[in-house]
């Protein structure tokens, strides 16, 4: 039977998260799992605010570490009203992005360090961290070719190459430290073959074959 799982999806920018978490939960659902998709920053009311904060605030300087900690107490209310309550109930979270993006944006990105994430982590979080991530890999300036077709770009996409190549080699850092849970999909193949991947993961993940 289906286990129940705490599953993340990570990656920059063009990746194709978004395109994929729709096969992910299909592909789950199909299986048999009663699936919980949510997203970060957001996922609870303040959390959307927050969100909106972060992605849409133009004219304010906002500091990394006011950045980070905005993250985290948008995490504080989705860990406790939408994520703990989910997987105590026997279901399977689906989560679009989570503190692995932290390390990325805010660490590799922004430049905080790692220890201090680290430290705020143990507190929000307590014990839990994801039983799988899904990384969706590609070349900064092929992601950066993909999401250019999209509209007016966030905070963030206004941000360098150099930016999104930092927040590239930190989750490729983290996935080495944990193969066993961060999974490497080679997300500049075409669509077909990433979902190949994504499927033997979670094959394994979810049926331990
Ligand atoms: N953030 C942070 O800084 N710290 C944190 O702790 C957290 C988040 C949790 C919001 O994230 C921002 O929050 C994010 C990091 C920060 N900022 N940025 N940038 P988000 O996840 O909501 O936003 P996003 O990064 O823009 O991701 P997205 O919407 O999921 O999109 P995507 O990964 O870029 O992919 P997509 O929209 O699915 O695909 C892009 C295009 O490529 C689209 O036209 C697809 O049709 C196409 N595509 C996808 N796959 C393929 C393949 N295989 N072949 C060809 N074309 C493809």
């Amino acid at each position: 039977m289906p286990r129940r799982l705490f599953i993340t999806l990570e990656g920059g920018e063009g990746a194709g998260k978004s395109t994929n978490l729709i096969f992910v939960r299909q592909w789950l659902q199909r299986e048999g799992c009663d699936v919980v998709v949510t997203r970060e920053p957001g996922g609870t009311e303040i959390g959307e605010r927050v969100r909106d904060i972060l992605l849409h605030t133009k004219q304010l300087h906002i500091t990394p570490e006011s950045e980070m900690l905005l993250m985290f107490a948008a995490r504080f209310e989705h860990i406790n009203k939408v994520i703990r309550p989910a997987l105590a109930a026997g279901k399977l979270v689906l989560c679009d992005r989570f503190t692995d993006a932290t390390y990325a944006y805010q660490g590799g990105g922004r430049g905080l360090p790692a220890d201090r994430i680290a430290a705020v982590e143990d507190w929000v979080q307590g014990d839990l961290r994801p039983d799988l991530t899904l990384l969706f890999d590609i070349p900064v300036e092929a992601g950066r070719e993909r999401a250019g077709q999209r509209s007016e770009p966030d905070r963030f996409e206004r941000e360098n190459n150099e930016f999104f190549q930092r927040i590239r080699a930190t989750y490729l850092a983290r996935a080495a430290r944990e193969p066993k849970r961060i999974h490497v999909i080679d997300a500049s193949r075409p669509l077909e073959q990433v979902e190949q991947q994504i499927v033997s993961v979670l094959q394994e993940a979810v049926h331990g074959r």
